[in-house]
């Protein structure tokens, strides 16, 4: 049933005006007939949703308890949830467009990221590791599924008219876990479907606050003024309000993850927070706004550590912390061409919408003390594919029964070397852009975008446009002496070459790959309403 009265087809509507696989780098221009029409539908939609929100309940008491210091109060130990013999909470936290160097740990200059900080100093930092898919929607699919995305038709990133989800056939983490006894909740943006069937309550999670799709698709966005309409906020299945400023919306997110952890303390738990920032449009509350000397970017990541640390003070106050591991991530890097509102790579080359390094290495933190070895730096390369049956494997889960691309990397995050497996970076549909071996990786021909030299980047929440280059030739990286891709060794490393070839055509033959019109048998379909 749609939600609250609301047609699911209102979001869906309109056919999208450019491809999925990238998000909109260009002002979307429409006929004047095309544009009144839009238009009109997009007030009709807000007319219907500001009939049926309510608002969002907004826990002031809660939050001031926060931040004068409440969790001084003694640990309450709860005998089901805090021994030995349980089985660990989970609290996954995925940034949206988060660079490689924005944390303190991985270079962040121009502002402090003190608990992720402490995070990274209480358990294992990784400092190669990726995701398969630098964009929104595949890159989550990956995350929560253990699966490459493409294997399951998921690309780029759904806006308000996509028809489409994660097939509801696939098994997600919720879902693992909540069949091993779980409660499951996910506080933050959701992005693999916003159709009814396919929405977060209908994938394994009990309880769901937060957007369904990125915070740039509204009537705001700076390019595409009258293709988006409202963006509203969700509670369950519920439309609750929309969203017309979101300088409130870390610190909603971070009440609704404390307020859950506060409610299922005496269970095994699952937290998704999926924080919303810092993807653009930027917005940060007053607690935090002038206090970095970057900016407005500082100021959000420095919000956003604020978040870390109150989820972490919940999770001492209630003496859970030695029964719960934390992972910390983001979806992709930095959405470069909007410049100063976007992230930093610490020097690796371009950012989100490639799958250079930029794009697809993000920071990965796991920490869980008195089980993770405080302090460990983790150089090997994993994957986010990697999370799913790394959990699986701790809490004695079966995997599902649909193949899954992760393995287990619990030696890793315990500080320990693993033998090497290669990890593929797709992106643009199904194109199989690049491969990684240990510290090799081959990139393959295929077109890609940067911003134009000399520009003049912004810093007011404007991008500038991108130039989309061919990546001419197959070059290969030494990613430990070269980790900005500078220079291409496959002359001096034949055979290194010739077995990441041999590893780029086992994924071929199983998930087809687009560049070569090579046929995969191994894809899976996505989830559809018509
Ligand atoms: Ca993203």
């Amino acid at each position: 049933m749609p939600p609250q009265g609301i047609s699911p087809n209102f979001f869906s509507a309109r056919k999208p005006y450019f491809p999925l696989a990238f998000e909109s780098s260009s002002p979307i221009c429409l006929p004047a007939k095309q544009k009144q029409e839009v238009l009109e539908k997009n007030r009709q939609i807000e007319a219907l949703l500001n009939q049926k929100i309510r608002q969002v309940k907004k826990p002031h008491l809660l939050l001031l308890a926060i931040l004068l210091g409440s969790f001084a109060c003694q640990p309450k130990a709860t005998e089901d949830n805090t021994s030995e013999n349980s089985k660990p909470n989970i609290v996954l936290i995925f940034m949206d467009d988060m660079g490689y160097g924005d944390l303190g740990s991985y270079g962040a200059t121009g502002w402090q990221t003190p608990n992720l900080d402490q995070l990274a100093a209480d358990g294992t930092r990784f400092t190669q590791f990726y995701v398969p898919h630098a964009v929104c929607s595949a890159s989550r699919a990956a995350l929560l599924t253990g699966t490459y995305a493409n294997r399951l038709e998921i690309f780029g990133a759904l806006d308000h008219s996509a028809k489409h989800g994660l097939n509801p056939e696939e098994t997600t983490l919720a879902e693992m876990l909540k069949a091993q006894g779980y409660s499951t909740g996910i506080v933050g943006k959701w992005h693999l479907g916003h159709q009814p069937e396919f929405l977060p309550i209908k994938q394994g999670f009990d309880s769901y606050f937060g957007l369904a799709y990125s915070n740039d698709m509204w009537p705001h966005h700076p390019e595409t003024k009258d293709y988006y309409p409202p963006l509203p906020l969700y509670e369950g299945d519920s439309v609750i309000q929309i969203l017309d400023d979101q300088s409130q919306l870390t610190t909603w997110y971070t009440e609704k993850a404390v307020d859950f952890i506060d409610k299922n303390q005496k269970q095994p738990f699952f937290l998704y927070l999926a924080h919303s920032m810092p993807h653009v449009p930027l917005f940060v509350s007053d607690k935090f706004k002038g206090k970095s000397e970057q900016g407005m970017y500082g100021d959000v990541m420095m919000e956003i550590d604020w978040s870390v640390g109150q989820v972490r003070a919940k999770l001492k106050e209630l003496g859970l912390e030695e029964n719960t591991l934390i992972i910390f991530t983001s979806d992709n890097g930095p959405w470069l061409s909007y410049g100063g509102h976007a992230g930093t790579t610490s020097g690796l080359r371009a950012g989100k919408g490639t799958s250079l390094e930029g794009g697809i290495r993000v920071p990965a933190i796991f920490a869980w003390p008195g089980k993770i070895p405080a302090g460990k730096v983790q150089n090997q390369a994993a994957m986010t594919i990697d999370v799913f049956p790394t959990i699986a494997q701790l809490i004695g889960s079966p995997l599902p029964s649909l193949k899954i691309d992760g393995r287990d990397i619990w030696p890793m995050i315990e500080g320990e070397k693993m033998e090497d497996r290669p990890y593929y970076a797709y992106y643009n549909q199904n194109e199989l852009q690049a491969v990684i071996y240990g510290k090799w990786k081959v990139v393959y021909p295929h077109r890609y975008r940067i911003i134009p030299e000399g520009s003049e980047l912004r810093n007011d929440g404007f991008p500038v446009k991108y130039e989309y280059l061919d990546f001419e030739k197959t070059e290969l990286y030494d990613l430990e002496n070269d980790p900005a891709e500078t220079t291409d060794v496959k002359e001096r490393f034949p055979e290194v070459l010739a077995q990441l070839d041999s590893l780029a055509n086992i994924a071929r033959a199983d998930m087809g790959d687009k560049l070569t019109e090579s046929e995969g048998p191994g894809l899976r379909k996505h989830g559809r309403v018509d």
